[in-house]
């Protein structure tokens, strides 16, 4: 079994139902979900829009390779909608990144793990912190927690509360 990291995130309202419905997928055609973070919602880091992200990460175990899982979260991911217009960054309806795949270090022009901004955001650290402190990064060689406390992304990234989670769309 390799162990996976997945980073869910959207703001196109329903945001909640499309990490929902990416979840289901995972579990079907990616692997088992081992551990899941809280929700964190974020402004836009980036690009402008309206909308506040919804991100969430996963820790998945996986029988696939990178290339098998690639597709799979591509799949997933128009299925759910994804547009992909030009090179801008913009809104979407869910966008799946793989983070960390084992201790593996991938770097292909279809596939860079681990994810090369991962430890420049703040919206993926906290998951990351949450369900994995010591996960120690294959190239910086320190732990996630670590590469929190370096991290220079100031933005407002906070977990949604249990009771807030049928207030949010
Ligand atoms: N994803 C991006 C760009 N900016 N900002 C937040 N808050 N959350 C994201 O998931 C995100 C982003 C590119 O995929
Ligand atoms: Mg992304
Ligand atoms: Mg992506």
């Amino acid at each position: 079994m390799h162990q996976l990291f997945l980073l869910l995130g959207s703001n196109i309202a329903p945001r909640q139902k499309y990490l929902e419905h990416a979840i289901s997928a995972i579990q079907s055609d990616i692997g088992s979900i081992w551990k899941s973070s809280r929700i964190y919602e974020s402004p836009p880091l980036g690009f402008e829009a309206e909308v506040n992200f919804l991100n969430q990460v996963l820790w998945v175990e996986t029988k696939l390779n990178p290339q098998e899982v690639l597709l799979r979260i591509q799949k997933i991911e128009i299925y759910q909608g994804r547009q992909r217009i030009g090179a801008a960054m913009m809104s979407r309806t869910l966008d799946i990144d793989m983070l960390y795949y084992d201790s593996l270090v991938i770097n292909t022009p279809a596939l860079t793990v681990p994810h090369p901004r991962l430890h420049l955001r703040r919206f993926t650290l906290l998951p990351l912190v949450e369900i994995a402190p010591t996960l120690v990064h294959p190239t910086m060689k320190i732990d996630q927690s670590a590469l929190l406390k370096a991290c220079l992304d100031d933005s407002e990234v906070r977990a949604i509360t249990e009771a807030a989670m049928d207030r949010i769309d």
